[in-house]
């Protein structure tokens, strides 16, 4: 059946990734990206998509009450997924205003208009971040949905403030939808601020590459179309009011992913540079995914040592992409970020 589906921040990393899943997985169906083009939406990443018929791009901000009641009214969109955020947490230390406004005002927005034009759906794309952080000499322990709201950063805390606010139109006003935490993404178009990216266009550089604290902070990765998969499969799927954790148990420490980057482009070890830890810095994240697998059935089909094989094949033959975002503000940000340390 033909469906429309907004996704906002589809010019972002998990949102452009999960629009071209959709087009692919559902041929039938019209998508609508909403984005505002901030410094991550990059409007090159849809190029392939905007050819597409069935696909339309509105700029656009999640804030912008007038505008999202607007193109909602025209095309009735079935379902909204939102995955529009601030989502840097270094930038969030630095300013945590625009956060708050993007990801908790912006969803609210987002929320109200579904409301008051009754869209039958809406998706809000979380992180497991907020539920803080798990100790590294607890490898026991994994978050769960029922895991503590926890957050650690200002971007984890406007992300969880968001998660309650999705919850608490549900029980008010029994509001459709659902929410899914992820684990982090990792992958084609992922923007050159976040670490994988970042040390793999370093290291082809031969420039520093800059590893906080003692580089033993564990992450659990995840191939980004894997997560879209997962979401595909929650937005089809009628339990409403539902909190997902997605994950495929592939904890590493920031370290061991560095020097895998460097083995994998051939180069020496000693690119690696220690610097100042972020502040609050979270230790380690681990998901429970057994819920979504139960429930829904979703599994991940994407091995790491694949993924990152993938990924960084893709970082080399698209070099355009990223070199015209590192020209651009992002170095500015880098110089901030990077230039005292
Ligand atoms: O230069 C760096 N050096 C470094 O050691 C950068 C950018 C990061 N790191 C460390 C910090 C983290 O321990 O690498 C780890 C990963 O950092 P990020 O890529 O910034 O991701 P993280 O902070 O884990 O948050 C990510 O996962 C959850 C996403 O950025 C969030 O948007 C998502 O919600």
């Amino acid at each position: 059946m033909e469906k429309t589906i907004v996704v906002t921040g589809g010019a972002g990393f998990i949102g452009s990734n999960f629009i071209y899943y959709m087009l692919n997985k559902h041929p039938y169906y019209k998508i609508i990206c909403v984005d505002c083009l901030t410094y991550a939406g990059n409007l090159s990443t849809l190029k392939k998509a905007l050819e597409n018929p069935n696909f339309r791009f509105e700029k656009l901000n999640i804030c912008d009450y007038e505008g999202i009641k607007k193109l909602f009214k025209e095309a009735k969109p079935d379902i909204v997924v939102n995955f529009a955020a601030e989502s840097h947490v270094d930038r969030s230390i630095k300013t945590p205003e625009i956060f708050v406004d993007t990801n908790i005002k912006g969803t609210q927005n987002l929320m109200d208009v579904c409301r008051e034009l009754e869209i039958p759906r809406f998706h809000q794309v979380s992180t497991d971040e907020v539920y803080g952080d798990l100790p590294l000499d607890r490898p026991d322990l994994f978050f769960t949905e029922k895991t503590p709201i926890h957050a650690s950063s200002p971007y984890s805390a406007s992300k969880a403030g968001a998660d309650l606010l999705v919850l608490a139109y549900h029980r008010t006003y029994n509001f459709p939808a659902t929410i899914s935490r992820c684990s982090n993404n990792y992958g084609p178009y992922h923007f050159p601020e976040k670490l994988i990216p970042l040390m793999i266009i370093n290291a082809l550089h031969n420039k520093p590459l800059p590893v906080y604290g003692d580089g033993l902070n564990v992450r659990d990765w995840l191939y980004v179309e894997d997560h879209c998969k997962a979401i595909d499969m929650i937005i089809h799927d009628e339990h409403l009011g539902e909190v997902y954790n997605v994950g495929g148990h592939n904890e590493m420490s920031n370290i061991d992913i560095v020097k895998l980057i460097l083995k994998k482009l051939k180069k020496p070890e000693s690119l690696i540079t220690f610097v100042e830890d972020r502040k609050g810095h979270d230790r380690r994240y681990a998901i429970d995914p057994t819920k979504i697998k139960e429930q829904l059935g979703w599994y991940p089909e994407t091995k790491f040592a694949d993924g990152i094989e993938k990924t960084i094949k893709w970082y080399l033959a698209h070099e355009d992409w990223w070199k015209e975002i590192i020209s651009g503000d992002y170095k500015n940000y880098y110089e901030k970020m990077y230039g005292a340390k």
